[in-house]
């Protein structure tokens, strides 16, 4: 069918004051757990299937769901209605996640908005991508794969109609692409704002969609049974409406906005009877990485500490899985708890969190890890935490406990990263484990003691916190030269350079290195009569000051150049002396080409 307006020239369809802008599709995974288990155990498709967590069925296959089994069904109940129910156990969410991520990350290859909503759901804007078709395609001929809401009634002026149809065959390629790359069926809900693509999507399940145009919002709202169909209606708005007999979408809709705003402040009145009416404005906004990364744990009672330990160092396990699939390195640490209060038969949470230094995470082979002493050390943190939540003198009862990693520190990566000259097979001592190491002692320069995590030194009884990552302490590398004196040097042998630790603190001392080299013009290029330093003579000079730094180019920090490692010092200096030796150029840092090899030089470079 043909909705083509007069005045909607291919031109006219890009025009930002269209009425209907938008073209939005909205993706949701078939049984999402269910299609998880039978991809991963393909004899599972072809029985009924049941994902169990404690003795609910909460979700099943599509075998299942005609035999009654439906969403969040007591396993009783659902063994009544299907006998030969096949339950799997649901309850680590893992290989959901991983799967969940992939969708997600699938759905980016369109370079377009992607707002994850939960694990298996996922809005897209295609405005642009139908833009861009409409540049091509014959608007005459245009097919809208699966279903569309009732027949489109009259065209739209605004061209929406024709835009809709390519959004929905944008769809169409999405969900082929995420059944041909992972394997998943999906249904998707194809309109010009979240709010409709969102409620239409399920009108045909499985595998299937489904486009509506503007005309039928209206009349489509109406027909909702409960204003918590609307999916930014919570229980707390309900029930205000509900006692304001307001039951229906269809009852919103037709009462006037001046009631509603007796009862909400006006935007929010406004909000309301906007979205009764099938109006949304809200942007697809792109979704990144959680803000934390969390999971608890729910039973009937525990009431011994030693069970609480049991239960946390399970979730450490499952939540440290987790944490290497992110990539970040966590700095805060929140445990909850939820307590029972007997004399009140009420249940409620409370929660408690610190900073954690960040060297309890390694880096290796590009790879989150923690030791097994990394992982005491978070288990100590976290039973620290539970004793200032609980007091031992007194019985206690939970029912829940949870543990979250809420703040994080980004890994450096890419070209410019210290990181990359870090991970690089080098035999050398990094310059950024000599502060934790002097913390620790300072007296023993035992290098190898220095595992990760190691260092870290988790004091939670004075004001429960390290001293704060954001906030590292001012490094003071004159002090720490002091700390490695002569003999003391770390010996590379006993280096794992593939582990080496990245803190907050530590991280400093890499910016406190560039700033170094910017303020006091440690680059030859600042100085550029020192850009040849083929000519010892010329371009090197003894440093008085602690013997350390003999033949230094004039132009090198020397305090930064004497904080270093010895054996990082012999391979400036080897370098310095003859850069041919160890294939850099005689040129300065900011010059080196792609075909150098990575050197610390590199990193001398003040920032631009
Ligand atoms: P849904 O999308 O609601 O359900 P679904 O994907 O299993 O089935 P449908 O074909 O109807 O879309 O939820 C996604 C997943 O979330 C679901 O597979 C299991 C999980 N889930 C819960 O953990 N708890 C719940 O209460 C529900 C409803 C789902
Ligand atoms: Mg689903």
């Amino acid at each position: 069918m043909d909705d083509r307006t007069m005045d909607c020239s291919s031109s006219s369809y890009v025009d930002s004051d269209h009425e209907h802008p938008r073209s939005i599709v909205h993706i949701d995974i078939d049984c999402f757990y269910a299609q998880v288990e039978m991809l991963r155990s393909p004899e599972l498709r072809a029985v009924p299937l049941g994902v169990q967590q404690k003795n609910f069925v909460i979700t099943s296959n599509y075998e299942a769901r005609r035999c009654g089994v439906h969403k969040c069904m007591l396993v009783h109940d659902a063994l009544k209605v299907c006998p030969n129910l096949k339950l799997v156990n649901g309850e680590d969410l893992q290989n959901y996640r991983t799967a969940s991520n992939k969708i997600f990350e699938l759905l980016l290859s369109w370079k377009c908005p992607v707002e994850k909503l939960g694990m298996d759901e996922n809005f897209i804007d295609v405005t642009k991508i139908v833009q861009e078709k409409l540049k091509s395609v014959d608007v005459n001929n245009l097919i809208v794969p699966g279903h569309v809401y009732e027949e489109a009634s009259a065209n739209c002026a605004c061209g929406c109609h024709t835009r809709l149809k390519l959004a929905s065959q944008v769809a169409g390629e999405m969900r082929q692409k995420i059944f041909n790359e992972l394997g998943f069926t999906t249904c998707a809900g194809i309109a010009h704002n979240k709010l409709l693509a969102k409620l239409i999507c399920p009108l045909h399940k499985p595998n299937d969609q489904t486009t509506m145009f503007p005309e039928h919002a209206e009349g489509f709202m109406s027909a909702l049974p409960s204003v918590r169909s609307i999916p930014s209606i919570g229980s707390k708005t309900a029930e205000a409406l509900v006692s304001q007999k307001i039951i229906t979408v269809s009852d919103l809709q037709e009462v006037p906005l001046d009631i509603l705003k007796k009862h909400f402040n006006s935007d929010m009145a406004v909000r309301l009877k906007s979205l009764s009416l099938g109006n949304d404005n809200t942007p697809v906004k792109q979704s990144g990485k959680p803000q934390s990364i969390g999971l608890e744990d729910s039973f009937k009672t525990v009431s011994v500490r030693s069970e609480v330990e049991e239960k946390f160092s399970a979730l450490l396990q499952r939540l440290l899985v987790l944490v290497r699939e992110d990539g970040r390195i966590p700095v805060s640490l929140r445990v909850t708890l939820r307590k029972k209060d007997a004399k009140r038969l009420s249940s409620h949470r409370e929660s408690r969190q610190c900073q954690i230094s960040p060297s309890i995470f390694t880096i290796s082979n590009s790879t989150l890890a923690v030791t097994q002493a990394g992982q005491q050390k978070l288990l100590t943190i976290i039973m620290r935490l539970f004793n200032k939540l609980i007091d031992l003198s007194k019985p206690f009862h939970l029912t829940l406990v949870g543990l979250a990693f809420t703040k994080f520190q980004e890994r450096m990566t890419g070209r410019g990263s210290i990181v990359n000259y870090l991970m690089n097979d080098i035999s050398v001592q990094s310059v950024l484990n000599l502060q934790s190491d002097c913390d620790t002692s300072a007296t023993s320069m035992d290098y190898s003691a220095a595992s990760p995590g190691s260092s870290t030194t988790t004091d939670l009884s004075d004001g429960e916190v390290e001293p704060s990552p954001k906030k590292p302490k001012k490094v003071n590398w004159i002090a720490k030269r002091r700390c490695l004196s002569k003999g003391e040097v770390a010996s590379p042998s006993k280096l794992k350079v593939g582990e080496l630790r990245l803190n907050s603190r530590e991280l400093e001392k890499v910016s406190e290195l560039r700033l170094n080299s910017r303020d006091r013009s440690l680059t030859p290029r600042a100085s550029p009569a020192k850009d040849n330093m083929s000519d010892n003579s010329d371009t090197m000079k003894d440093v008085a000051e602690g013997g350390i730094c003999d033949n230094c180019p004039s132009d090198v920090d020397k305090e930064v150049f004497n904080a270093l490692p010895y054996e990082m010092q012999q391979e400036l200096k080897t370098m310095w002396k003859n850069p041919s030796s160890s294939g850099v150029a005689r040129s300065s840092p900011r010059t080196m080409n792609k075909a150098n090899p990575n050197t610390i030089l590199k990193y001398f470079v003040p920032h631009k």
